[in-house]
């Protein structure tokens, strides 16, 4: 069931504006609002599940499905021979704001690590 306080719920029901970049029945993928990078999408499970801890064996494929988007956007952004990130921020402690489950794709510059 959609959580219409949840603000990416409510881009998949589209009652809140965003640029959305492709789709299929259980995904959506669009442009982060504060891009990191100059290429910086989310993936989404249309469905809510709020964070990594609440995936089960039924839902996680749905994450595998989301890795495949996410290398296929990489390659269509022209990103993917230089070298791309997928970032899951599970928790408040580890930078989770929206708490509906999301890849962030980032890429088009150089990346370091440690993350901070
Ligand atoms: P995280 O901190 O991992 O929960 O990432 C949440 C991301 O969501 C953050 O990079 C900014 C983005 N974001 C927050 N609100 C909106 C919104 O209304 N629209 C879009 N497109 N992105 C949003």
């Amino acid at each position: 069931m959609p959580d219409l306080s949840c603000l990416f719920c409510r881009i998949v029901q589209r009652t809140l504006p965003a640029q959305i970049v492709t789709e299929d029945d259980e995904l959506l993928a669009f442009k982060d609002i504060n891009p990191q990078a100059p290429t910086h999408l989310l993936i989404i499970p249309k469905r809510h599940l709020a964070t990594v801890s609440e995936l089960t064996a039924e839902s996680a494929p749905l994450m595998a499905k989301g890795m495949l988007l996410a290398d296929r956007l990489a390659k269509q952004a022209g990103i993917a021979e230089s070298g791309y990130r997928v970032v899951i921020n599970c928790g408040a402690g580890a930078g989770q704001s929206v708490f509906h489950i999301h890849l962030h794709l980032l890429g088009g510059r150089l990346m370091r690590w440690p993350p901070g």
